[in-house]
């Protein structure tokens, strides 16, 4: 559409829809007119590539989180009417940025749900037949508010201006059975514009909804909160999204959530190839590959195996091969505490005969190993069913024919380590798919300067061909090039200042190194050892040990699982430290810290493309991949980090020394960990590394007397009935960190330098392309 079709379109829409026109209508509804004309602009596409992709071998996304965070600029962007409409917008003098009021579908919690939202991205820029499923939660993410230094949480409720970017396709809707009665999922499509239109791909997103409705008996007989009862129970399954991230909550809900968008997908997916290819079901493997994004859609095992049993009349045996062969398995985490374990009474109350499968698929798994040779012992102590617990990532890895790790050393210690059993008997089902992330929202949309430098430099291709980005290399001793990418960091971060100033109420110099920690808040991604180290320069500052330090803000943004009290003891403690230091005239002209508030997708496209120094400090062989990292990278921040995840490759890619890494290694860690005295060995022998961690209980700050700062320095000295002290090695790494973090802001001072490391993590992120990333599964794992 050009110009005039699109303003025709959006006063259309204002008009029939709003009563309004472009002059006088809300934020929202220009968004919803703009949306609905991009959505009438794209409908044949959309059509046309589901019809196209139809035809072939095709890949579906099961995941229980998409966090795609704000679409309008986004499929403006992509849809390639992003100058069209910024120009009639402010031809009617609006500021395009009024809609970032709206809409903003958290439906994740961090890393594993915007991996799946850059993976959709990816395929469809390049046509890649790959359909997502997953749950259209009434609320997604809590948002964030902080009070007097806590976090407090508010509903999400991202759909109070409806939902232009949807569309809810009644015909499809299926029936899910729970064993204390149906429900009825009814699915809503959201079109995945590819970059430059390649393919319109779908996201299916399932919302609950009671099968009989609204109850006129009850109604009569004046019961009128029963009346409604059966729509509430049925509706609650798809209300809100659980807000753990990397932990595990065995709760019913859950349970209920996961089955819900499973047997409702896979009954799509079976509806289809029926409608494709008939009821011979031998084929169907070779149509359609299911990926499971961790193991929270792993029910889809027996699932399928239940929907070909009883439905399509296939033994047990035949149905598990399909099983086998359609799915695959990609693991995010090590830790044991975010491994899914499912109670057996809640399994066999909710969905029997799922149980009933389950049983079978592990009766089937004992004679596999056995006739493999594989010991009794090891039969038994790897058994899908563990006494009263369901063991998903078992299942997952025997009911798949891969199973992959995120990064190259995360995919190594499963290997090694967690999953070392299962790597002896099945080593060709293991793979590894370094993570990335899509350069169109995390450089395109987000840093439009930057790219438009790129783009003189080396021509347009690179947006979707990322490795052309090593181009830019023969650039990095061209002071005036290096130049203009310090002009273009200094507009980033003069842009999130103000944005800053008015979201946060907090005044900010973009003279200052702006050093960044954006993340989900856990203990071990360390923010606490992030604010030690701005305690130990705040001491050093005070005693004028920092000559000519280059004055350095520390940026943090995090949201805490709402149970999680450590977590929100260390939002707290933050947020003390960012009380003394700004509040104190000895130190606030050389260092601040600020805590933003609702930390989301929309906040990172903010902080990202400002950040001089990105913060990747996890504790080594704990984060799986992270893919922060990889957007930090491709903005041309250095990383200060520890040697895990991806920042192996990181480093791999860009050069050591063009990247500030220190701490613990994961073979260092395994030494230290079984005699690890962190009170006797560094606390009471190290003045430096005492004087930070007392900061918790010596006065100096106030937790409110919620005793949350004395529970932190426990964990950290005596430890609890659960673990270890200092579980994550915060003592240990501490020391070299701030050593690490002075060197790198005393490099920012010779501008020249450091802009050239900066250049050189551009040049070298090509291979953090969630494109690089979407063409390996697809052709290593789905055989597309
Ligand atoms: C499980 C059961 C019940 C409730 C919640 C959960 C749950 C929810 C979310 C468990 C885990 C998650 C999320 C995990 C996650 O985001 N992992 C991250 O995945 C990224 C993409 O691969 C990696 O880059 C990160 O390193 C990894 O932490």
């Amino acid at each position: 559409m050009d110009k005039n079709q699109f303003m025709a379109r959006i006063q259309e829409n204002l008009l029939t829809d709003s009563r309004t026109d472009i002059k006088s209508a809300a934020p929202y509804e220009l968004h919803n007119a703009v949306a609905r004309a991009v959505m009438s602009d794209i409908a044949a596409e959309w059509n046309e590539s589901e019809k196209r992709h139809n035809s072939r071998r095709r890949a579906y996304y099961l995941s229980a989180e998409f966090l795609m965070g704000r679409a309008v600029y986004n499929n403006l962007y992509c849809a390639g009417v992003l100058d069209q409409a910024k120009e009639i917008f402010s031809e009617n003098g609006i500021d395009i940025n009024c809609m970032e009021e709206t809409e903003d579908a958290a439906l994740g919690n961090g890393g594993l749900g915007r991996l799946a939202a850059c993976f959709l991205d990816s395929a469809a820029a390049h046509d890649i037949p790959l359909n997502g499923y997953g749950i259209r939660y009434r609320y997604g993410l809590f948002r964030q508010s902080i009070s007097n230094g806590f976090q407090c949480e508010s509903a999400d409720n991202w759909l109070e201006h409806g939902d232009a970017w949807s569309v809810r396709s009644e015909k499809d809707a299926v029936t899910v059975e729970f064993a204390d009665g149906a429900v009825r999922a009814v699915p809503y499509d959201m079109p995945i514009i590819g970059y430059d239109r390649k393919s319109v791909n779908t996201l299916r997103l399932w919302q609950a909804e009671s099968m009989g409705g609204f109850d006129f008996g009850r109604f009569d007989d004046q019961k009128y909160l029963e009346a409604s009862e059966e729509d509430i129970l049925a509706e609650s399954i798809s209300d809100v999204l659980y807000p753990n991230d990397n932990t595990e909550q065995g709760r019913l809900l859950r349970l209920k959530q996961q089955y819900f968008f499973v047997s409702a997908s896979i009954q799509d997916i079976v509806r289809r190839y029926k409608k494709s290819y008939g009821s011979d079901f031998s084929s169907f493997a070779k149509m359609y590959a299911v990926q499971l994004n961790d193991t929270h859609p792993t029910v889809a095992i027996p699932e399928l195996v239940r929907i070909l049993m009883f439905r399509e009349g296939m033994s047990f045996n035949d149905a598990f091969e399909i099983a086998r062969k359609t799915f695959d398995y990609t693991n995010h985490t090590v830790m044991g505490e975010a491994l899914e374990k499912w109670d057996v009474k809640l399994f066999k109350r909710l969905i029997p005969t799922i149980y009933e499968i389950i049983t079978l698929i592990d009766a089937k798994r004992e004679k596999e190993f056995a006739e493999k040779g594989v010991d009794s012992a090891k039969i038994s102590s790897m058994a899908i069913i563990d006494g009263n617990l369901i063991h998903m990532a078992r299942m997952a890895i025997y009911g798949s024919s891969h199973i992959n790790g995120v990064a190259a050393l995360h995919t190594d210690i499963l290997k090694n380590d967690v999953l070392k059993d299962w790597y002896a008997i099945y080593p060709e089902r293991f793979q590894n798919k370094t993570n990335g992330i899509t350069p169109r929202r995390w450089i395109g949309l987000c840093n439009p300067e930057l790219s438009s430098l790129i783009t003189e430099k080396i021509g347009d291709g690179w947006i979707t061909d990322l490795d052309r980005l090593s181009e830019l290399k023969k650039f990095v001793d061209d002071p005036s090039v290096i130049d203009r990418f310090n002009e273009i960091k200094r507009i980033k971060k003069q842009q999130l200042c103000d944005y800053i100033k008015e979201h946060e109420h907090f005044e900010l110099s973009p003279d200052f190194i702006f050093d960044i920690q954006v993340k989900r808040l856990h203990e071990y991604k360390r923010q606490l050892l992030n604010a030690f180290s701005i305690m130990d320069l705040y001491f050093k500052v005070k005693e004028h040990k920092l000559p000519d330090l280059q004055p350095t803000a520390f940026i943090f943004g995090a949201k805490a699982a709402p149970a999680y009290r450590r977590a929100k003891g260390i939002i707290k403690y933050i947020n003390e430290v960012a009380k003394l230091v700004n509040n104190d005239p000895d130190v606030n002209g050389k260092l601040r810290v600020i805590f933003v508030s609702n930390y989301n997708v929309s906040y990172a496209e903010k902080l990202i493309p400002a950040a001089d120094i990105s913060e990747q400090i996890s504790t080594a062989g704990l984060e799986a991949s992270g893919t922060g990292n990889m957007k930090f990278m491709l903005n041309g921040a250095v990383t200060l980090g520890t040697y895990d995840g991806a920042n192996v490759e990181i480093v791999e890619e860009a050069g050591w020394e063009n990247e500030y890494i220190f701490g613990a290694r994961v073979e260092e860690l395994a030494k230290i960990r079984p005699n690890y005295r962190p009170k006797e060995k560094i606390y009471y022998t190290n003045e430096r590394v005492k004087r930070v961690v007392n900061t918790l209980v010596d006065g100096t700050f106030n937790d409110g007397d919620t005793g949350m700062f004395g529970e932190l320095f426990n964990s950290l000295i005596n430890g609890a009935s659960w673990h270890k002290p200092d579980n994550y090695f915060l003592l240990t790494d501490l020391e070299g960190y701030v050593d690490t973090k002075l060197r790198a802001l005393y490099d920012y001072k010779n501008r020249n330098m450091f802009g050239k490391k900066c250049w050189m993590n551009i040049a070298n992120s090509g291979k953090f392309s969630s494109d690089r990333t979407v063409k390996q599964y697809a052709e290593e794992l789905w055989e597309l």
